[in-house]
């Protein structure tokens, strides 16, 4: 449609009517901004789909920047999206620390800022509005549970563990989360820990460097399902059966997880929901509006065995 000398004039003065002729003519559209720490695995790519598509269906204009898992580079972002003026900013934070400055910065020039996903530590909490995520030592603890019901025996049983990213959230929940519970049962031992990053290159490689020196390993807990879907591959490298001879726990059960369950490949992964979008909209709907929100919006999981894989494949969204 072609917009009319008269249909602009009299939206100008519409505007003007309106007292809003500094703001767009569609002036309803709210601008978020959105940095993402990357995407590093296949929750986060559906985390970012999510985010996207949402937005679109809000009416939300989205500005979305990946930070390859740098925190420099969310710095850089934040900043960006303050000098832009954008409504609302949200975002992932890679890392708990070293977010005071730059949310502070946001404060002064009144832009609410909504963490998503991760969260962060600060002496400060009214540099962001709300955050919206899971409970990740929860996670860690179902994973954890989960171990001590079905693997049987009496002996040690040696546990080694795939990390997250250094210094994240879901790194040092899942295994806060996790020693908690085995920590009354001597028999379980974590007996190496290492970072994989959340990607699948690095869980392989860490895993390779683990079998190296030691293969009596009963149990894997890896952070996320591409750092176990990485190692599954270097346990078969080496000789030995994934999901046999060495038992495997991971978390996020995304469809690559399915599918290496219902390979046998797999054991279990615990739930962590990465469809935020469209619940992040109705927030910045909701810090416009000027309404009270709780500081912490907690999203709802389960626990999926391989036994399970198969008939729940086909519901899976992710
Ligand atoms: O588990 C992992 C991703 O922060 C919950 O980040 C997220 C984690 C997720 O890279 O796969």
């Amino acid at each position: 449609m072609r917009t009319s000398r008269r249909s602009v004039i009299s939206a100008i003065a519409a505007g003007l009517v309106a007292g809003t002729l500094a703001m767009p003519i569609s002036a309803s559209a709210l601008t978020l901004g959105f940095a993402q720490v990357g995407a590093e695995s296949e929750w986060r790519t559906a985390n970012t789909g999510s985010i996207k598509e949402a937005a679109k269906a809000a009416g939300i204009s989205l500005k979305f920047s990946d930070a390859q898992q740098k925190q420099e580079n969310q710095i850089k972002a934040i900043r960006s999206f303050i000098a832009q003026k954008v409504d609302v900013i949200a975002f992932a934070p890679v890392v708990t620390t070293g977010w005071d400055t730059v949310l502070a910065e946001a404060k002064r020039a009144k832009i609410p800022v909504i963490l998503t996903d991760r969260s962060i530590e600060t002496k400060d909490p009214s540099l962001y509005v709300t955050m919206i995520g899971s409970d990740f030592t929860e996670e860690g603890r179902k994973a954890a549970k989960w171990m001590l019901e079905n693997v049987k025996g009496q002996g040690d049983v040696n546990i080694v563990e795939l990390q997250g990213t250094v210094g994240s959230a879901p790194a040092i929940e899942r295994k806060k989360g996790f020693e908690e519970v085995i920590k009354s049962e001597p028999r379980f031992k974590i007996t190496r820990s290492q970072t994989g990053d959340f990607t699948r290159a690095k869980g392989k490689e860490v895993m390779e460097a683990f079998l190296k020196t030691d293969k009596n390993i009963q149990v894997l807990y890896a952070h996320n399902d591409d750092m176990a879907i990485g190692a599954i591959q270097a346990i078969e490298a080496a000789g030995m059966k994934p999901g046999k001879d060495i038992t495997i726990i991971s978390i996020d059960a995304v469809k690559g997880a399915f599918e290496a369950m219902m390979a046998g490949k797999l054991n279990v992964s615990v739930e962590c929901n990465p469809l935020l979008g469209p619940q992040l909209m109705n927030i910045v709907k909701d810090v416009k509006a000027g309404k009270q929100l709780p500081k912490r919006i907690n999203t709802e999981e389960g626990v999926f065995p391989m036994e399970t894989a198969a008939k729940e494949f086909p519901n899976r969204k992710y």
